[in-house]
């Protein structure tokens, strides 16, 4: 009955999709099941509907049902993003999300694997030891790091960082449903040359959570998700809902606390390989950019 209700929100259009295309059917159980909302399968139903355009009768394979999924969310690189001087990430997001940790494995690999020149500011006051845990890891890699209170601050920190090609900005952890978090956040980072703010969304938290730090950080124009702790995910309906409904582009996974070694770049056929289980994608769908996603649990920063 419940499903029966559920096709009944569809355009008729889609109804027959879903009851004359086994495949589609299949998938869409399989969506529903893992909870994933219906605007979402209408967005992924769109898809399937294109790949029909040239044959409506032609019958659908599982993997052309999946590539059409793929289609219902974005993925980045931000390291493919140009313009003069130094790049500034932002890593924004709630408390304990792992936004340090994030920052020190991408740092790594900026400075190891990208030769990149690489500098680190810390704006985090408000947790017990946070800037002491940065300006640690900043002694242990030998890059340079920043302690700054505050806007002006922060501008003549990046300022004085103008010779290196990237600059790293740890945030502290805010509770997304802060009235002045917008406000705040505008007047400390608001229309920063160069900036890229990063939002850190857990993939194991509620949905209800996830939207509302979408909501609440999405004051500042996000440059792109980073799905955090996917090693604790028991349900990846939400987090899935989530990244398809915010229109937003996911960048990187984190799955572990090891740094650098646990984070992973996103790709399409990552994010639904961990939906749908890892078996989920045939060989043809894999990109080479997929990395094994290992799950580790070893000591982080
Ligand atoms: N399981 C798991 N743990 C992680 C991951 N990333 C970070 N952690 C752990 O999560 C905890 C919090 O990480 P931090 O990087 O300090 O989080 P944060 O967002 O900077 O925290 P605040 O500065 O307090 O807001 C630490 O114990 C990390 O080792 C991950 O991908 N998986
Ligand atoms: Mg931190």
């Amino acid at each position: 009955l419940k499903t029966l209700l559920r096709e009944r929100q569809h355009s008729s259009l889609h109804r027959d999709l879903i009851h004359s295309q086994p495949e589609v059917a299949a998938l869409y159980h399989e969506l529903a099941r893992l909870g994933v909302q219906e605007p979402v399968i209408a967005k992924w139903l769109q898809q399937v509907q294109i790949l029909l355009r040239p044959d409506a009768q032609k019958r659908l394979g599982r993997q052309a049902v999946l590539h059409a999924l793929m289609q219902s969310f974005s993925v980045a690189d931000p390291w493919e993003s140009a313009g003069d001087g130094p790049r500034c990430w932002a890593f924004l997001g709630t408390a304990g999300v792992g936004k340090t940790t994030t920052l020190a494995k991408l740092a790594v690999v900026a400075a190891l694997a990208r030769k990149q020149r690489v500098g680190l500011i810390s704006l985090d006051h408000q947790r017990l030891g946070a800037m002491e845990q940065l300006a640690a890891f900043a002694r242990l890699t030998d890059l340079p790091f920043l302690n700054v209170h505050g806007r002006t601050e922060l501008i003549q920190a990046v300022t004085a960082m103008h010779h290196l090609d990237c600059i790293f900005i740890d945030t502290p952890g805010r509770n997304p449903h802060e009235p002045i978090l917008g406000r705040e956040l505008k007047e400390l980072l608001g229309d920063l040359p160069h900036l890229q703010c990063h939002l850190l969304i857990s993939a194991g938290a509620a949905e209800s959570l996830l939207a509302a730090t979408i909501k609440g950080f999405g004051a500042l124009p996000l440059a792109s998700l980073i799905l955090a702790k996917v090693d604790e995910n028991p349900e990846p309906g939400g987090w899935f809902n989530q990244i398809c409904l915010s229109g937003l582009s996911l960048s990187f996974l984190t799955t572990g606390p090891r740094v650098p070694e646990d984070l992973v770049p996103a790709s399409r056929p990552l994010v639904v390989s961990l939906l749908l289980g890892s078996t989920a994608l045939s060989q043809e769908t894999e990109v080479p950019d997929t990395q094994p996603c290992e799950v580790n649990h070893h000591a982080g920063l």
